[in-house]
């Protein structure tokens, strides 16, 4: 399935994304990835060193030239809200640019918080409305790509399309975990199944489905429509992938846009860190010398929020041993004193003392680690204070008495588990 590349598009973009509102769908626990979502919302872990994922979506829209973005917050949205409130203040209102917090509202329905997907955005229904998009393009906030966004506004004006869908191609294996679609040459989709159990096969291939990024663009008066109808079906969850989806495909024009690069045609990156092997895998990636996701890309930043810190020290402990990291990426505040890190991410302000070696692991902000431990493959969790001699990553059933072992073998190390009582947001 191509994309439309090199292709010259006859619509003005830039009025494309004018007219386009944002809504990242911030709302979800994100179970999957354990301790690390007791206190926040999935698209509230940090990642990458210095950023949280929210800040890719968000940073997407603002590169693709989308700047009214409404945030749909629900399950323990406190840290999720103050880091956007912090880092993303800086739209003028003057020229019709924000970020609004959309926190879960009690206005339908006395009873309950938003249901699913889909009663998030009918719940701000009215003020969505009175703003009177031209185009509403409904984002997962807890995802790792960098796209723009223009291209598939433009695919889908030019397509005529009441409905647009991302999509990638992943293994039927995975496939069980998405929303699977089965589309005809034109890319419209023909069948839509959420998670099935057995995924239809993607046309012209064997073993891959094409699968949805979760991520939709619609025309703004048929989304308010299609909202209003399903809030009036009483066997609805209220959910993109469950109800409304396949319940336009038959009617109206839905087509698959598939995220691919659009100078070489290949699929691009895109992570769903949606489990702790995933979330330390991905982590991993941007330590390698040619990462899939770059970083360091000027033309396409990734903006955040974060405190002013010092610069990442590298000293002598007393006995003059030195304090290195090798094959790492290292966050400002950082003091490591005598201690070797190999292959590891550290966030900021994290302290590792003498005699202590770290390898393949991911540190979270706000860390100590104390002399002579041995850490390999594990999540240190935000405010851990790790006592001296502590030795993870060398036995498993050791590490499983204490701490949570995922199914890839890494160790997640949190507060609560070295026995501090902390709310690591
Ligand atoms: P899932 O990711 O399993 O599948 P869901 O858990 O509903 O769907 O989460 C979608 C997004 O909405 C997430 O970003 C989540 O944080 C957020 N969210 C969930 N409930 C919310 C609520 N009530 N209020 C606000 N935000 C909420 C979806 C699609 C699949 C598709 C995958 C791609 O249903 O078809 O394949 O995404 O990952
Ligand atoms: P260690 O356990 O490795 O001996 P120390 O706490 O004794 O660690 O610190 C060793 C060195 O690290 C200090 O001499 C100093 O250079 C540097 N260091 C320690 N704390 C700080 C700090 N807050 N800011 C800057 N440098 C520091």
């Amino acid at each position: 399935m191509s994309a439309s590349s090199n292709h010259k598009y006859d619509h003005n973009v830039s009025q494309l994304t004018r007219n386009t509102i944002a809504l990242i769908l911030a709302g979800g626990r994100g179970s999957r990835l354990m301790n690390m979502t007791d206190w926040r919302a999935k698209p509230a872990v940090p990642f990458g060193g210095k950023f949280r994922i929210i800040d890719f979506p968000l940073s997407n829209c603002m590169n693709s030239g989308i700047r009214k973005i409404g945030v749909l917050t629900q399950y323990k949205s406190d840290s999720l809200i103050r880091h956007i409130q912090q880092g993303w203040g800086f739209l003028r209102g003057e020229f019709g640019e924000y970020v609004d917090l959309m926190p879960a509202q009690q206005r339908h329905d006395e009873n309950s918080w938003y249901k699913g997907t889909a009663d998030a955005i009918f719940q701000n229904i009215d003020i969505l409305r009175s703003r009177s998009p031209e185009h509403i393009l409904v984002l997962a906030g807890d995802h790792i790509y960098k796209m723009d966004y223009g291209a598939m506004l433009a695919d889908h004006v030019e397509k005529k399309a009441d409905l647009t869908i991302g999509c990638i191609e992943v293994s039927l294996q995975d496939a069980t975990a998405f929303g699977v679609m089965d589309v005809d040459e034109n890319r419209r989709v023909r069948a839509f199944v959420e998670k099935p159990e057995h995924p239809p096969v993607m046309p012209g291939r064997t073993d891959t489905a094409l699968a949805s990024m979760g991520i939709y663009i619609f025309n703004a008066g048929f989304l308010f429509e299609q909202l209003l109808k399903d809030a009036d079906t009483k066997s609805s969850s209220r959910d993109f992938g469950k109800d409304i989806i396949p319940a336009v495909i038959d009617k109206y024009v839905a087509n698959a846009y598939p995220f691919l690069d659009l100078q070489s045609g290949v699929q691009s990156y895109w992570r769903d860190v949606g489990t702790i092997d995933a979330y330390w895998a991905a982590n991993m990636e941007l330590i390698g010398v040619k990462p899939d996701l770059n970083l360091y890309d000027k033309t396409w930043p990734i903006w955040t929020y974060q405190e002013q810190t010092p610069p990442a020290k590298f000293v002598f402990d007393s006995d003059k041993r030195r304090g290195q990291a090798v094959d790492s990426m290292v966050s400002g505040g950082c003091v490591i004193s005598g201690a070797k890190v190999r292959h590891s991410l550290l966030f900021s302000n994290v302290r590792v003392n003498s005699y202590t070696t770290l390898q393949d692991t991911i540190v979270l902000p706000e860390v100590n680690i104390g002399r002579h431990c041995r850490i390999t493959k594990a999540i240190i969790e935000k405010g851990s204070e790790v006592p001296e001699g502590t030795i993870i990553g060398e036995n498993r059933a050791e590490d499983e008495k204490r701490f949570h072992v995922s199914p890839g073998g890494v160790v997640l190390v949190t507060p609560d588990m070295l026995g501090q009582r902390r709310h690591y947001v």
